[in-house]
């Protein structure tokens, strides 16, 4: 990426002298009309009085006085709210704070987050390996040429020889493909189709399918899915991973000329369990998401998902770590029982058949929803419960229990994010690599929490963790590239990094404040007392806080479909 400069044009047009304050953190995309407003100061001096003006012409629409100072242990900052809501004509707006500022601009609307949405949906496309992709007209630039053309099976693998690489997704700013990780993403994504796709039957996303009578979000989602049923073994069992041995440098993928080795646990039966449990349960459900619209491919994931299913029942827990020699993620998860448990939920929702609905019951109780960690690559438990619940499970007791869990959970997680000076549902704890994708499961579950039992407050909730991941945050920063006046600017994306765009690619979620401090770059530039929420830097070299990831993205999309 080409040196970057944002300059504030559209203040000179406005005629305000003064570049917006960081110092007000407000949700950069917009608030829908009919909801909760909260815009947050964090300022030294208190603040007593703000009002919100129109973006157009600076024309006062509402006047507010700034809430009591909050300290917020996560970030050390003192936090006031400006609250609005009442405010609810559509229009573009900034919060004006005397004796601090101006903030950012942002909407008021009916579809506030319509345009994020897509560049977040469409993203995948930009992450397809194996065809060439061009974001087209609006982002002339953003193109590569077909990558990884080419593959072998590793000596890890227990076979040898070319292999037929196809289709997938690049994982995140690297280049690899890795069968866990597309697990809980392509879950997550069929999921927002399942539970909100009468609203995203006919969103276009300017891909090549787009038009073929298929839903674009299912024609995206299978690029990958076609990828993962190219991982599964004769036997049943799925390959964790195709990967390069180490990780290339900052190129564009069509130049990145490592070996792209389908990566097996290096003995006997070397596949994994977690891979093919997940691999089960995402093939489950997209039986039932494609039949209406290509019957025979649903068939296909059917069978693929069955015998993925029967090689479970003879290697339950084979677990993966990465074979000598190789050094791209492991996804390494020690217990592959959720991922089990998902399976049999996810082919008894797809099939009605009793063996699958009899696993499910004999195990579903050494597993709970929780209030502090939510869904992820390596918890996919709650995927399994919920699915038995939403999908008319028969057995009442275990169902009345799943819901009250999960009631449960969401109300405590609501309480807490009410509490939270920043409205976010994370905990000092949840700060974690990744820790974006952390708040925006906790919005997912809330979602989940509303399917179960209708209650706006599941939703508002829900909707603070996404008004933090887009600006109302200690960063005053939005962090979804592309998205708002002040979004990051350098992902650790490989793209991004190799190309001659200014910006970069559009749509994509950064990792987010970690603790962990798990790269060079992070441990020379952040002290290591700082408060956790304000462990991030927008740095390339980052890479334990500001890399991008498919399954970052997942529960964003999911997000930012069901709040609409
Ligand atoms: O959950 C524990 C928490 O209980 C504990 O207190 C804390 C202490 O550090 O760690 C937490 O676990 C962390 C875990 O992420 C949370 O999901 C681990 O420390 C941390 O090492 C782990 O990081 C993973 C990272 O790979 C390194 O293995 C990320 O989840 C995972 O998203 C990331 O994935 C990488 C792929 O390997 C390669 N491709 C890029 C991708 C994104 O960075
Ligand atoms: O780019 C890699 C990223 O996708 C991974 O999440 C990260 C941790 O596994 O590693 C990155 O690659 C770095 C490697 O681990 C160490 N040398 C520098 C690489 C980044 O340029
Ligand atoms: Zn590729």
């Amino acid at each position: 990426m080409a040196g970057k400069f944002v300059l504030w044009l559209t203040a000179a047009a406005c005629g305000f002298a003064q570049a917006p304050a960081v110092e007000i953190r407000v949700d950069q995309a917009g608030y829908p009309a009919g909801g909760p407003k909260v815009a947050l100061v964090a300022a030294k001096a208190a603040a007593g009085e703000f009002t919100v003006r129109r973006a157009a012409d600076g024309i006062v629409e509402f006047r507010g006085k700034l809430g009591e100072p909050a300290a917020d242990a996560d970030s050390g900052d003192r936090v006031q709210a400006a609250d609005f809501s009442k405010l609810a004509k559509p229009g573009k707006y900034y919060l004006d704070v005397p004796g601090i500022g101006r903030s950012w601009t942002f909407a008021v609307g009916a579809d506030v987050y319509a345009r994020p949405w897509y560049l977040a949906m469409r993203s995948y496309y930009g992450q397809r390996c194996g065809i060439a992709v061009d974001l087209g007209k609006e982002f002339p630039g953003y193109r590569h040429a077909a990558c990884h053309l080419t593959g072998a099976m590793h000596a890890s693998s227990g076979t040898e020889g070319d292999h037929v690489s196809k289709a997938g997704w690049h994982d995140a700013g690297d280049y690899g493909r890795y069968v866990v990780n597309s697990g809980i993403t392509t879950g997550t994504l069929l999921w927002t189709w399942e539970m909100f796709g009468a609203r995203l039957r006919d969103v276009k996303l300017d891909i090549p399918e787009s038009g073929n009578g298929t839903p674009d979000i299912l024609n995206e989602i299978r690029w990958n899915l076609e990828w993962m049923l190219s991982m599964q073994d004769d036997d049943g069992g799925v390959w964790p991973k195709q990967t390069s041995e180490r990780f290339p440098g900052f190129v564009m993928p069509e130049k990145d000329t490592t070996v792209s080795y389908v990566i097996g646990t290096g003995k006997e039966p070397f596949k994994s369990s977690c891979a093919t449990g997940d691999f089960a349960a995402v093939m489950a459900i997209s039986a039932r998401a494609y039949k209406p619209f290509d019957a025979a491919f649903a068939a296909r994931a059917l069978r693929a998902a069955r015998e993925a299913w029967a090689w479970l029942g003879k290697y339950p827990n084979v677990t993966f770590t990465n074979p000598a020699g190789v050094a791209t993620g492991a996804y390494g998860d020690g217990n592959c029982s959720d991922e089990r448990l998902w399976a049999a939920a996810e082919l008894h929702r797809a099939t009605g058949e009793r063996a699958f609905e009899e696993y499910f019951l004999a195990n579903y109780a050494n597993f709970q929803i929780r209030a502090a960690g939510p869904q992820s690559w390596g918890n996919v438990a709650p995927l399994a419960l919920w699915t038995y619940v939403l999908g008319g499970g028969k057995d009442e007791a275990a169902a009345r229990e799943i819901r009250a869990e999960s009631l449960s959970a969401a109300d405590e997680i609501v309480r807490r994010t009410a509490a939270n000076p920043y409205h976010v549902s994370l905990t000092a704890r949840d700060y974690v690599w990744g820790s974006n994708s952390v708040a925006a499961n906790y919005g997912m579950q809330l979602l989940v929490a509303n399917a179960l039992q209708r209650d706006a407050k599941y939703v508002d909730a829900a909707l603070d963790n996404l008004h933090y991941l887009l600006g109302r945050n200690t960063f005053s920063v939005s962090w979804v590239t592309q998205v708002g006046e002040n979004p990051f600017h350098h992902p650790h994306h490989r793209p991004s990094g190799a190309d001659t765009n200014a910006e970069p690619w559009p749509g994509l979620l950064s990792g987010g404040p970690n603790r962990g401090r798990q790269d060079n770059a992070m441990r020379a530039k952040l002290a290591a007392d700082l408060p956790p929420a304000k462990m991030w830097i927008d740095e390339q070299e980052a890479y334990a806080a500001n890399e991008v990831a498919i399954n970052w993205n997942a529960p964003l999309v999911f997000l930012m479909a069901g709040v609409r």
